[in-house]
């Protein structure tokens, strides 16, 4: 099988080559590097053929509210976008249909339209992968804030997103199993969301029902089974919330806590976007529906850990709880050059299997991956569907001796 792995990296490799007519020695840095290089040509030329769509993808719901959003990244509009769009989506939302809602109503592209201010003042930050501590405390109060502003995820793009606490991915939930979540979610935004908790159960039609602008809504659960569980806004259509921002990840220890280990957190995910005002994209619900993202990515930027890689030290177990967000694709998750000695598919630390070169983490769905780091070197982790990760689902791991 490792023969056949890395011949599929060379292959890799050798087509990256050639479109760039270099020659260089087949490595797996290299093969990195050259996804990177490569990524900067793919962003221009998905600019291109983006252009060509744009004009037919006119999404009524949100032009309307987005009409009387005047321009600006408004917070506490109480009135752009609550019209008839906020009461169907409650209806629907009201129908517990919350986590599985796929109905055709348009999800609109924006809903603060951004400017081009936006795009010259919104700078780039790197996502912090490092598994936040757990708080000594049972129990934790969360407060969180929606907000639809733009987001820089890579040195040439600026989304028009829609978040929790104004990032994409929201902020990871570090908690243990059977601790209290005592949660509360502002809509400081111009449309209806909602929060929706894979770690969570609970009546989804009283806990994740949709909150209008300018409202707030307040749950509580336990968390049951620990693992890597995501988290996401599950107004309808969940698709667009989803797959333009509104995710991230709640981790869950065991009472016996894992053995030491470096961890970090990987919100896997996908971008669906077209050209908007002032530079600044706006996210594609028909293409969505196509399931052709032009970016997928690790905490939410295209390639972030290639220019920053992630690091440990020789002798380090190296854990990954990867969280897919999608909204669509699998996450086929690999490390190049290692081999996983264990992955929790579900509630660590019962049953891991082991000997894992790839395991794929489905949408909505969330697994622990640990390796043993004796070996030193760069380590490209993937996602090993390369048409995925050849569009930004790529980042490098420093073993340093
Ligand atoms: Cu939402």
């Amino acid at each position: 099988m490792g023969d056949a792995e890395h011949m599929t990296d060379s292959q890799s490799e050798r087509a990256a080559e050639r479109d760039r007519g270099k020659g260089q020695s087949p490595a797996p840095l290299s093969d990195l590097l050259a996804v990177k290089q490569d990524r900067r040509s793919f962003l221009r030329a998905g600019a291109l053929s983006l252009a060509l769509p744009a004009a037919v993808g006119a999404l009524a719901a949100c032009s309307s509210s987005g009409g009387s959003g005047a321009g600006t990244a408004a917070s506490d509009s109480t009135e752009a976008g609550t019209g008839g769009g906020a009461g169907s989506a409650l209806d629907r939302n009201a129908s517990s249909r919350a986590d599985t809602g796929v109905h055709a109503g348009p999800g609109g592209s924006s809903a603060t339209p951004p400017t081009q201010r936006d795009a010259q003042t919104t700078a780039f930050h790197r996502y912090e992968p490092t598994l936040p501590p757990v708080s000594g405390q049972r129990t934790h109060k969360v407060n969180w804030t929606v907000r639809e502003l733009p987001v820089r995820i890579s040195k040439d793009l600026v989304v028009a997103a829609w978040t929790f606490e104004g990032e994409i991915p929201g902020p990871v939930l570090h908690v243990r199993q059977g601790d209290t979540v005592e949660f509360t979610m502002t809509n400081r935004g111009a449309i209806p969301h909602s929060m929706d908790f894979h770690a969570s159960q609970i009546d989804p039609k009283v806990a994740f029902k949709t909150v209008v602008p300018g409202e707030s809504i307040s749950f509580t659960f336990r968390a049951r089974y620990p693992g890597a569980f995501m988290y996401h806004c599950g107004t309808a259509p969940v698709l667009m919330h989803i797959g333009t921002g509104m995710y991230g990840a709640i981790i869950v220890d065991p009472p016996t806590p894992l053995p030491p280990a470096k961890e970090f957190v990987l919100v896997h995910s996908e971008y669906y976007l077209k050209p908007g005002a002032g530079g600044v994209s706006v996210f594609d619900y028909d293409k969505m529906l196509t399931l052709l993202p032009d970016h997928v990515v690790f905490n939410g930027r295209p390639g972030q850990y290639l220019d920053e890689p992630i690091r440990a030290r020789v002798g380090d177990r190296v854990r990954f709880y990867v969280v897919n967000a999608g909204p669509t694709h699998p996450c086929a998750f690999h490390v190049v050059g290692e081999q996983f000695d264990r992955v929790y598919l579900g509630a660590p630390p019962e049953t891991p299997i082991r000997g894992v070169q790839t395991f794929n983490v489905p949408a909505g769905g969330g697994m622990v991956f640990e390796y043993l780091a004796d070996i030193a070197g760069e380590f490209p982790f993937v996602n090993h569907g390369f048409g995925h990760g050849q569009k930004g689902a790529v980042g490098l791991l420093v073993v340093e001796p």
